[in-house]
Order: structure tokens, then C-alpha cells, then sequence
């Protein structure tokens, strides 16, 4: 049976894709931290960007925000060292917040920072209590890595509890058509059915579709609150 909304004109896909663009480029620098205890506990649902050093996570973050320098990317690898955090939505009242978080697997950092490194993004990923989902970045070359695996199994449980996940295949312009289609078909079969895209940053590839997924996430967040601040609680 159609419900009474299905007679409403239904926005088209580059419409909805427009109107995510215009929501990511809202984002606004909120806060660094070095260590998790500097991180501010929040209400609003965040989504972190997470990968190998180099894989292209700041200049994502910027692509997807349409702004050339909200986050620090740069071709040395290992220059984010922080978690940073960014803030979407209306000025004076945010709705997501997107963290760049600091890539693994530089070799040239000292093994004493890497090890400590690891343990905080360890913490930051089981124990962060607002975050909504997580996107990794994956060099489209390289596919999936030692640490990406490990990454995966750190998060294999709070993912079986309901965290959104989406990996992009980076830096998808190195790659020809049929490159990409192998790449993508192996990544899939890697991640056991979860979401899959290339991303490109140079060329602006699957942009909109990222853009559309994370404000998806974020609209599903919204509406799970709502629903349960207007359930009543059980009676006795
Ligand atoms: N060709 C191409 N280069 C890219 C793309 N995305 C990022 N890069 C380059 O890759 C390098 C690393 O990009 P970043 O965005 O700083 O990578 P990151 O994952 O934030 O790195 P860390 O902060 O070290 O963990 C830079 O030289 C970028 O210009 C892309 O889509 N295409
Ligand atoms: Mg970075």
C-alpha cells in the first residue's frame, strides 16, 4: 500500500547530493586534541576518518567540505598529529562532527610514538561514545593493508553493535576504469559486504555519494533520537 508521502514529488538523487554538498560545507574547525582525555565529550554523533598515513584523509575531509585547507594535508605522510575535529550543521546549533585522525603505518615515526599512537586510536575507536560511523580511507593501489586489518578487527565489535562503516578507495585518478573495477570488486569481497566507493580528491570522484552516505548516517541518528526522546518511558 502507498503511504500518503509516496504522492510527494520525491527529490532526485543530484538533488539530495546537493543538498549534502551544502551540509559538509558548513564545517567549521572545532577543537585539536593529542590525547583522548582532551577530547570534548559530545552530544552530537561524529564521524571519524581513519587510515594509513598518506592515504588522502585530510584532503577527503577537505573535498568533501569544499574547502582547501580546513584540514592539514600535505605530502609528507604523518603530518596529522592530532585528532582534529570539525564541526557541521547550523552555527549555533551543530549537528555532526567530523574527526581527522592522525594515519598509521609511517614508517619514519620513532616505534615509542607509533606504539603510543596506536594505543590512543585504539581507545579512540572502542571507546569514543559518540561516534556514529567511521570512514576508511584506503589508497586505491594499495588495497587493504596489515594495519587496515587490524583496524577492522578493533572495530568488528562496535560494528556488529550498529557503527556505520564506509570505506573509499582513494586517490581513484591513478587508476583506469578497469583498474578501479577490480580494485573495487576485491575491496568488497575484503570487507564482507560493507560499503564500498573510489574516491578521488583530484578529479572530485564519488564526492556527492560520500557527501549523501555520511549525511544519511547523520539523518538516521537524528531521527532514532527523536524517536526515542518522544517514547514514552515504561510505565511501572
Ligand atoms: N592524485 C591524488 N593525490 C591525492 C589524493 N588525495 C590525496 N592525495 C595526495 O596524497 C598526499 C597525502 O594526502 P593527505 O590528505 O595529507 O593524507 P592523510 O591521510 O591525511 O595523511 P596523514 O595526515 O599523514 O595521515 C598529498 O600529497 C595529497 O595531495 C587524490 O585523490 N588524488
Ligand atoms: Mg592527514
Amino acid at each position: 500500500m502507498n503511504s500518503p508521502d509516496s504522492d510527494k514529488p520525491q527529490a532526485s538523487q543530484a538533488e539530495l547530493g546537493r543538498q549534502a554538498l551544502g551540509w559538509m560545507h558548513t564545517a567549521r574547525f572545532l577543537t585539536t586534541a593529542a590525547q583522548l582525555h582532551q577530547l570534548p565529550t559530545l552530544e552530537v554523533p561524529e564521524i571519524a576518518f581513519v587510515g594509513r598515513s598518506n592515504a588522502g584523509k585530510s584532503t577527503c575531509i577537505n573535498t568533501l567540505t569544499q574547502q582547501r585547507q580546513l584540514a592539514y594535508a600535505s605530502k609528507t605522510p604523518g603530518r596529522t598529529q592530532h585528532i582534529n575535529l570539525f564541526e557541521l550543521g547550523p552555527k549555533s546549533a551543530a549537528d555532526a562532527v567530523l574527526a581527522d585522525l592522525p594515519g598509521y603505518g609511517y614508517a619514519a615515526v620513532p616505534r615509542q610514538d607509533k606504539l603510543r599512537w596506536q594505543r590512543v586510536m585504539a581507545n579512540y575507536l572502542v571507546s569514543r561514545g559518540n561516534l556514529l560511523g567511521i570512514t576508511l580511507l584506503c589508497d586505491a593501489r594499495l588495497g587493504l593493508t596489515e594495519l587496515d586489518e587490524a583496524l577492522l578487527e578493533i572495530i568488528r565489535p562496535r560494528v556488529e553493535q550498529g557503527l556505520r562503516f564506509l570505506i573509499l578507495l582513494t586517490k581513484a585518478d591513478k587508476l583506469n576504469r578497469s583498474q578501479q573495477q577490480k580494485a573495487l570488486s576485491v575491496m568488497r569481497l575484503n570487507a564482507g559486504g560493507g560499503s564500498v566507493q573510489m574516491f578521488s580528491g583530484l578529479k572530485k570522484t564519488g564526492v556527492a555519494e560520500a557527501a549523501l552516505q555520511l549525511r544519511q548516517w547523520v539523518q538516521e541518528w537524528h531521527a532514532d533520537a527523536a524517536l526515542s526522546d518522544s517514547t514514552p518511558a515504561p510505565g511501572p
